[in-house]
């Protein structure tokens, strides 16, 4: 077993586009006019691309990676920071969504996390569909898409603090396994 370091975006948008156009996004989402988009803003913002709500453990995902103050919410400056985040995954999306279903199976997952740079069992994508695929559809959406990458790329940071040698394999006690898993829960 191999893995690299599976794509991860910049932590901060260089040189915006147009400050403009993103203040006008900003604007129509932060609904209550706080200053700050909630969990629940952003969720009604965004599209899976089913007539289903965006996945809210996704939505809370998203928002604690730029949320920097612990607000429970990101301001314009953080929102520059998750709007690319999410074109960066719809474009990675539509890239592997090759028959344009607007849904990720398996092959198309096992194509992905490929190109990421992970190496995985056949058997393991049936398993990551089965996790992910909160739509019962034997694939996933947009939404739990983003999740799958973001859980793995979590489980996989942790592994390979202990993998030092990175071989693919790792031995823990278990107060250093309960560490791994508290890193992550
Ligand atoms: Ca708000
Ligand atoms: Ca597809």
């Amino acid at each position: 077993m191999a893995y690299h370091s599976p794509y991860r975006p910049p932590p901060q948008i260089n040189q915006p586009a147009d400050q403009g156009f993103l203040w006008n996004i900003f604007q129509r989402v932060d609904k209550d006019r706080s200053g700050v988009i909630s969990d629940s803003e952003l969720q009604q913002a965004l599209s899976n691309g089913t007539w289903t709500p965006f996945n809210p453990v996704t939505v809370r995902s998203i928002i604690s990676m730029f949320d920097r103050e612990n607000k429970g919410g990101v301001n314009f400056n953080e929102f520059a920071g998750v709007w690319k985040y999410i074109t960066d995954w719809q474009n990675i999306f539509r890239t592997y969504d090759r028959d344009n279903s607007g849904f990720i199976d398996r092959n198309e997952l096992k194509q992905a996390l490929t190109g990421f740079g992970y190496r995985l069992s056949d058997q393991f994508y049936g398993t990551l569909i089965e996790k992910f695929d909160r739509q019962r559809k034997s694939q996933v959406a947009f939404d739990d898409f983003i999740q799958c990458c973001i859980v793995l790329q979590r489980l996989t940071d942790v592994f390979r603090q202990y993998d030092t040698d990175q071989d693919g394999w790792i031995q823990v006690s278990y107060e250093q396994y309960l560490s791994m898993v508290f890193n992550i829960v």
